[in-house]
């Protein structure tokens, strides 16, 4: 019989299929519209990530998200912030993503005992220790060179993930990093359960039309 920790895990990872992530400066148009057509493509979770040059900051920081929260409300997507955890608390986010640079994951797990904890690793050890940590899934990355963050450690590929589930954890797992159109069906074949994208819909012409075909990468039936 399915534990309860398995039964979670199993319907985190259904969530997590198409992670979209962003904030006002990954957007060609404004940001609310490009939640919005993500959403319409078929995005199973959100990551508000403000940050970078030129984000917003303070109260305006805080608008947007409470406006992205709103949307992915209505629409039954998963709403997570970056590295924030008090922005989490006030937007009522399902969640905290945190990298490995950020405040340790096991601090946050205690400052948000119900939330979703998502880490970033970027090997074995790495994903091992944040297993002990309390995370709820695993971003892995980055899966290809991506000109999106500048501060990215060494691109392994999809093999990364590939050793992780070898090593046995079976919490869900996301790659993440210059994944775009025809990346994600090897992403998922390595053994993650979906992908995370920036750049891939933020900076799609057609938003919708984007997510929709990296949806149709990232099914099961391509596992
Ligand atoms: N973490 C590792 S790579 C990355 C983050 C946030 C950037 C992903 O952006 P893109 O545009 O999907 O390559
Ligand atoms: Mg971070």
């Amino acid at each position: 019989k399915e534990t309860a920790d398995a039964r979670f895990s199993r319907r985190l990872a259904e969530r997590l299929r198409l992670y979209f992530v962003m904030g006002s400066v990954n957007c060609r148009q404004d940001p609310v519209l490009t939640l919005e057509a993500a959403i319409r493509g078929g995005i199973t979770a959100f990551q508000y990530r403000e940050k970078g040059r030129g984000a917003l900051t303070g109260d305006d920081r805080e608008q947007l998200g409470v406006k992205l929260r709103e949307l992915c409300r209505a629409h039954n997507v998963l709403f997570m912030v970056n590295d924030d955890v008090e922005l989490a608390l006030r937007l009522e986010a399902d969640g905290v993503h945190v990298g490995q640079e950020d405040e340790a994951a096991a601090i946050v797990r205690r400052r948000m005992p119900a939330g979703i904890l998502g880490v970033s690793a970027h090997d074995v050890l790495e994903a091992e220790e944040a297993v002990r940590c309390g995370a709820d899934y695993l971003g892995v990355g980055p899966m290809y060179m991506t000109r999106t963050k500048p501060d990215i450690r060494e691109v392994r590929g999809p093999g990364v993930i590939r050793d992780i589930r070898a090593s046995g954890l079976s919490l869900p797992i996301v790659g993440i990093g210059g994944i775009e159109q025809g990346r994600a069906e090897a992403v998922v074949r390595a053994g993650a359960d979906g992908v995370a994208v920036i750049s891939a819909i933020a900076q799609a012409e057609e938003p919708r039309q984007a997510a929709e075909r990296l949806l149709t990468e990232c099914s099961p039936k391509f596992a």
